[in-house]
């Protein structure tokens, strides 16, 4: 039977294998975590730079945050990891369904060839018109008097279309209804530090829920059947193949 979950139509008579990355899936492209050792937010709280409120309050300071991060991803390419999935997507097609949900604002699951992957963050490609809500592609690096294509308003309001905290994550209906159907869960490089994401694997009723992650341990109370550490570029290969 076909169900259809608005963007997505999907066949429950297949199986469902619903994959959530996050910073860690790029970390090893060259493309900074958020959290943790190596993290770019080590000294920088998250909320106090990526949320709806500095947007409002010091919008200078988002802008160079993200003209930064996206002149540091310019050069990135996609790793093993990144390629495995896509290569992983097309073996299974005609028999499985595959749905990858990434938290990341990066393109390497394209770049990688992935035939799909859902950005629940948004995605550095694409801008955001904060007076009319259209979404377009980003044109260039943001400063205040980039002028919106479709309103023409400006003055910081063409900004990057990334999810801040304090925002409503994209796709949200679809994922929680779709999680109910997957047998096979997997989270790869994220720390669980987030919400709504980090719920996902209690929302699921998977009964294999994998846990990729450079750390061991991370997260004991995550109801994770099962716990793969070392670099993702090494551990999901070898299990996707
Ligand atoms: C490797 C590796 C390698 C490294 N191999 N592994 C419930 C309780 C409390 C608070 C809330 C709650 N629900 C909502 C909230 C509020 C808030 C929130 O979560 N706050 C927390 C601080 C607690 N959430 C929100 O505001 C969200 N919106 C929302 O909830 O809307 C209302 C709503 C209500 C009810 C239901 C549903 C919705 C929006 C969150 C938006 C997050 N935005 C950011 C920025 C996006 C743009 C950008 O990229 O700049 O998203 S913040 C940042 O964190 C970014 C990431 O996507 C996100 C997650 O980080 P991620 O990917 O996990 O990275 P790290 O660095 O944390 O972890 C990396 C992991 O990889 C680590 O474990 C490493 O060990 C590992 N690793 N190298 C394998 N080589």
């Amino acid at each position: 039977m076909n169900i259809d979950f608005g963007r997505l139509i999907i066949n429950d008579s297949r199986p469902l294998v619903f994959i959530l990355s996050g910073a860690g899936l790029s970390a090893e492209s060259g493309i900074p975590t958020f959290r943790g050792k190596h993290g770019l937010w080590k000294n920088l709280y998250p909320s106090e730079i990526a949320s709806d409120t500095a947007l409002k309050e010091r919008p200078e300071d988002v802008f160079e945050f993200y003209n930064f991060r996206i002149a540091k991803a310019v050069d990135c390419l996609p790793n093993a990891a990144h390629t495995s999935i896509a290569q992983f997507q097309q073996a299974v097609k005609d028999y499985c369904d595959v749905v990858h949900v990434t938290q990341n604002v990066d393109n390497l699951n394209e770049l990688a060839g992935s035939p799909s992957v859902f950005h629940l963050h948004g995605d550095f490609q694409s801008s955001l018109c904060s007076q009319c809500k259209n979404t377009f592609p980003r044109l260039g690096l943001y400063k205040k008097n980039n002028v919106c294509p479709v309103c023409g308003a400006s003055g910081y309001s063409v900004r990057p279309n990334v999810v801040l905290f304090g925002e409503m994550p994209y796709g949200l209906d679809w994922i929680t209804s779709y999680l109910k159907k997957v047998c096979v869960f997997m989270s790869v490089g994220t720390s669980g530090a987030v919400y709504p994401a980090a719920n996902f694997v209690l929302d699921t009723e998977a009964a294999i829920r994998i846990n990729f992650d450079i750390e061991t341990g991370k997260r004991r109370n995550a109801r994770f059947t099962h716990e793969i550490t070392g670099p993702c570029s090494q551990t999901l290969p070898p299990v996707l193949e």
